[in-house]
């Protein structure tokens, strides 16, 4: 046993050793745009790899259905306190593992089985979870949808406002995961009232934006705001749910025993310690600058020739069109291109989109990420003139090999994680 609570992984598991050793490698030598993706401190990283893993703690910080929860419940309730301060919510429940439990718990709360809910439309940057046919929210309940409109790429509130006289539904859900506009929560909440729904806001693209003031908060305006932590929050991967006191009995018991058993506890430590991290003034700025470097890349995409859906972005992340009624490549195409040169998105799909979502017209790129290693504007410009490039001649090898270059020199220039790199010259275990 003496090496059982000794031995490192390393020594251990090679395979699984190498695969984690990779992993990092693959982070630091690439450049991730996933707009969803985002790195997390050494000091979250290290919250998560403790021994609250081997802990149950059923129930709620002072409620629980085992004994010995005391520390678990010092981080459960910090990180609930630092959840409440930073959204300014009443109530607010840390044991989602994830966004997609936090959104059933709330339409298990907020409905009766069969209730009509009305989200956004996936293929205009809704989410799952907002009433696609194949996910519990369209299986369980009656769906009306919303989009965009085909000329603004925005949402068009009077034909919200008019959907819902129509639909009548019970929950409105908003928010997206590949909507580049600000979203207006307070109409949104107005319309939800002139027809007696209530409102769900997910905004877990835009947390962090909401916490520092850079988008307008949803708080004030609807029922309940769900969101994950590791999108422009930058915590770990997980789950998170605000509501208003009222709604938090409900709530809590949807999540357990509703939905989860055990909490991760050790996941809700490295949530409190990222919300200990947002509540820092630093973090506003970091915060900002996400907001001018997708600035910046959009502008440097536009220039070059693409076209950005809506024609902007007021937050995080960018759609671009790639296709371009068949002048560009496919999304998926462009997906594969940039991923050869170490240049990390997704294909998306665009509003309208005449391709089917596994080929899609677009591509979906954000800046929380690259943000966090510490680029700003001048990286952002070579970044969008090399993504251009690659996507104009995506088979071009001797262009590629260029650009492999490009991206390994501006890397190498903002490094991440030292203590977690693999010692240099120990050849990868794993292969691609
Ligand atoms: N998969 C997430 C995203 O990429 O936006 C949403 O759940």
């Amino acid at each position: 046993m003496k090496d059982f609570f000794t031995a490192n992984v390393s020594e251990v598991d090679p395979l699984i050793s190498g695969a984690i050793d990779d992993e990092v490698r693959r982070q630091t030598d690439g450049l991730e745009l996933i707009a969803s993706e985002n790195f997390v401190s050494e000091a979250v990283l290290q919250a998560m790899g403790t021994a609250f893993t081997n802990k149950y703690a059923e129930g709620y910080p002072g409620k629980r259905y085992y004994g010995g929860c005391e520390f678990a419940d010092v981080v459960e309730n910090a990180a609930i306190d630092r959840a409440k301060q930073l959204f300014g919510a009443d109530h607010a429940n840390v044991q989602p593992h994830s966004g997609a439990q936090a959104n059933m718990s709330v339409l298990l709360a907020a409905l009766e089985h069969g209730d009509r809910i009305l989200g956004m439309n996936l293929s205009h940057g809704g989410h799952l979870t907002h009433g696609h046919p194949l996910n519990f929210s369209g299986l369980n309940y009656k769906v009306a949808d919303y989009g965009v409109n085909k000329d603004t790429e925005q949402i068009d509130y009077d034909e919200l406002q008019k959907i819902a006289e129509e639909s009548r539904p019970k929950l409105l859900i908003c928010g997206a995961s590949a909507y580049p506009r600000t979203i207006d929560f307070e109409r949104i909440g107005q319309i939800a009232r002139s027809v007696d729904a209530k409102v769900m806001a997910d905004i877990a693209h835009i947390a962090g934006l909401v916490v520092t003031g850079l988008h307008p908060s949803p708080v004030p305006h609807c029922e309940y705001v769900t969101t994950t932590t590791h999108k422009t929050l930058r915590g770990p991967r997980g789950g998170l749910i605000m509501c208003k006191e009222e709604f938090a009995k409900d709530v809590d018991r949807r999540v357990f025993p509703g939905v989860q058993g055990g909490p991760l506890v050790h996941v809700i430590a490295a949530k409190a310690v990222s919300f200990g991290e947002a509540l820092h003034a630093d973090f506003k700025t970091y915060q900002l600058q996400i907001v001018a470097n997708a600035k910046v890349l959009a502008e440097t995409l536009s220039k070059a020739g693409l076209r950005l859906v809506s024609g902007g972005t007021d937050n995080h992340l960018l759609l671009v069109d790639v296709f371009m009624d068949g002048e560009g490549i496919t999304g998926k195409a462009a997906e594969k291109a940039l991923d050869d040169v170490q240049i990390t998105v997704n294909k998306n799909t665009i509003p309208f989109d005449t391709q089917k979502p596994f080929v899609a017209s677009g591509i979906r790129l954000g800046t929380p990420a690259l943000t966090t290693r510490g680029m700003k504007e001048d990286e952002m410009r070579k970044i969008g003139e090399l993504i251009a490039a690659v996507i104009k001649e995506p088979e071009s090898e001797s262009l590629k090999e260029q650009v492999r270059r490009d991206v390994a020199e501006i890397t190498s220039g903002f490094p991440m994680y030292p203590n977690r790199l693999k010692r240099p010259g120990i050849e990868a275990t794993t292969s691609k």
